[in-house]
Order: structure tokens, then sequence, then C-alpha cells
């Protein structure tokens, strides 16, 4: 079975599984897990931040993160296709009172800065006071696309203008950083807060990490609590992340050059619509329009045939590169799409 539903089906690797056995313990909760420690540490480092605290999910780093940031009442500015607005079953409007406002998320992941500014409402009692301006880079839902590091300042300089703070959903932050061939920090030096993965690319077990300001991660800590996200021995977790850190980033690399070699394969086919311009990092989005594979839908007639890719909607499909899988294994998922995939009859 080639599994490309998503990066985060990846297993960890032995390096990880020793040092997940080897790990000094303690009790998080009263801030005495030495692994977990070392690890937010070398994560605030990294992201060129003071500080980072370490959270179940990318799903609670986001949410703990827009609690951190704002008070009940407030907008929270994003994209209509990013993560937090789509997948994260609302979670900031029903714990927290924010009120989601969407602008549209350009080709490429981008929030188009006068749309930004639009949404950014001045003070009257008929709006909802602008709390926090959200960016998601790389970009899930526009095929894995990287925010470029110019954009970035002009939406700082927008939110400054404004009096706004910016939080980053860098969940796949490191393959923009490794797509574009820079220094993460170069890509987090304009937001206030960013949250980043280890359990995808990185191929890490579990966690995320939420890293920015002293003050901000002193909120977000006391939120992660609220949530239920203190763990007690949680330098198991911390310990497979540091290896992530110190030894996976680099070969996402690996997963881009996959991912092109994959889509390239399928642009070949008759009826598959690609554009490969948005196939940056990891991820490739195609759709078929004319979904006739065997009868079936075509993720399913395919997963019986050994690949599984994932269904996003609207006849568009998302297949997800990663450290379980060779350039061999792209090759032999090309030849089982190429055997499985019949176009509609013209
Ligand atoms: N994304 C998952 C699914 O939820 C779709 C995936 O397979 O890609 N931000 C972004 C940009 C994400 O892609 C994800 C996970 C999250 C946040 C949430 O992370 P988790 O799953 O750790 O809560």
């Amino acid at each position: 079975m080639i599994d490309l539903r998503s990066d985060t089906v990846t297993l960890p690797s032995q390096a990880m599984r020793d040092a997940i056995a080897q790990a000094e313990l303690g009790d998080d909760v009263m801030g005495e897990d030495p692994t977990v420690n070392r690890l937010e540490e070398l994560a605030a480092e990294k992201m060129g931040k003071e500080a980072a605290l370490l959270v179940t999910s990318g799903t609670m780093g986001n949410l703990v993160s827009l609690l951190s940031h704002c008070t009940r009442g407030q907008d929270v500015i994003l994209g209509d296709q990013c993560h937090i607005f789509k997948y994260e079953a609302g979670g900031a409007s029903a714990l927290g009172g924010l009120a989601f406002h969407t602008v549209p998320t350009g080709r490429f992941g981008e929030l188009a800065l006068p749309d930004i500014e639009r949404a950014i409402y001045p003070a009257d009692v008929h709006y909802a006071p602008p709390g926090l301006i959200c960016l998601e880079n790389s970009h899930n839902r526009c095929g894995g696309t990287v925010l470029p590091v110019d954009y970035l300042r002009s939406v700082r300089k927008l939110a400054d203008t404004a009096g706004v703070p910016v939080h980053l959903d860098g969940s796949r932050i490191f393959n923009a950083a490794v797509a574009l061939g820079c220094d993460v920090r170069t890509l987090t030096q304009d937001v206030d807060s960013v949250q980043f993965c280890l359990s995808k690319g990185l191929s890490a077990p579990v966690g995320s990490l939420v890293c920015g300001s002293r003050e901000f991660i002193r909120r977000a800590h006391r939120y992660r609590k609220m949530v239920g996200g203190g763990m007690r021995q949680a330098g198991i977790i911390a310990a497979a992340g540091i290896v992530a850190l110190d030894a996976m980033v680099e070969r996402l690399a690996e997963d881009h050059q996959t991912a092109r070699r994959l889509a390239e394969g399928l642009a070949e086919l008759p009826g598959v619509h690609i554009d490969l311009e948005t196939v940056q990092t990891n991820l490739v989005i195609f759709s078929v329009p004319t979904l006739h594979a065997n009868g079936g839908s075509f993720a399913e007639v395919l997963g019986q045939a050994g690949v599984k890719i994932g269904d996003i909607g609207g006849e568009r499909f998302r297949a997800v590169t990663h450290y379980g899988v060779s350039p061999e294994d792209i090759d032999e998922a090309l030849q089982i799409i190429r055997q499985t995939w019949q176009p509609a009859a013209a």
C-alpha cells in the first residue's frame, strides 16, 4: 500500500524510538520535564522567538494562539480556505467567542492586502474590533504553496499600521523554508506567533509547538491547561520532537522532489487537471472533472488498487509525499494510477 493521504501517516524513525526509550522525564505541568523544556528552548530558538510551548496538535496550537491574542467579540481575519477556518471545528469561535472574518484566499494561499485592509474595521460600535490576522504557510488547500518573504513583510507593515497582531499557522513551515532555501526565521520574523507541527513531514508521532514572546506564551500556557492540554511526562513526545528538529528538516527536500515527480506524471494523464505552479512543496492537488474510474469514486478505486489519496471535495484530490514514500513508490503509484484511470468517453 502506498499511502499518500497525508504526511501525518509518517511513522517515527528508529532514532526517534530510541530517543523516546531513553528520554529523561518529569511532570511537565509542574514545569519539570527536562526533555520538554529542551524541546521548547530549541523550538523558540529555531523560530527566532522568545519562548515556545509544546501542545498536542496543530489544532490545539492554533486554538490557544487565537485565544491568547484576542478577547471575546473580536474579529479574527483569515482566509476562507485556511485550515483554522475550515477544519478546526470552529474552536476559537465556540470556545473563545471570536468571530471569523474571512477574506478570499488567492491561488498561492495569499490574502490580498486590500482585502485585509477592508476587513480591519474602524472603531465603531457596529463592528467587531479586529483582534488578529492569520496566515498559513505552506498553504494546505492551495496545494502546499509558499508565501514569499516580501509578502509576509507587507502584511506585517499593514498589521503594524492597524495595531493588529499576526499569527502564522506554520504547520508545514519547514517545508516552506526548505522550498525557498532560507532559514525558517526569515519566514517567522514578521509574525507575532507561529504554530508548527512535529507530526507531519518531520515524522514525529505527536505534537506541535506554539512560539512567540514570553508574555504571549505565558497566556498560551494557561489556555493549554484550560483545554486539557497539560500533559505530565510529555518528554516521551518531546524526545521524538527533538530528533525531528535535528534530523528531519533537510530531508523534506526529498519529499518536494517526489511530489514534483508525481505531479508531472499526473499532468500527462488526459482529463486530469493540475496547476503545476502550485506544486511547490510536498502536496499535490489535482482535479478530475470527469470522474470515471472503473465506475467508482476515483479515490476509492485507487485505494483498492494500492494507492491511497485524499478526496478533498469538488472532484479535487490530494496526494502528499513524505518520509515513508520513495521515488520508486511514486513510479509505482503512477503506474497504478495509469492502469486505474479511465477518463470519461469523449
Ligand atoms: N492537516 C491535516 C488534515 O486536518 C487535513 C492534513 O492531513 O493535512 N494547519 C494545517 C495547515 C494543517 O494542514 C493541519 C492538519 C492542521 C493545522 C492541524 O493539525 P493537527 O492535525 O495536528 O491538529
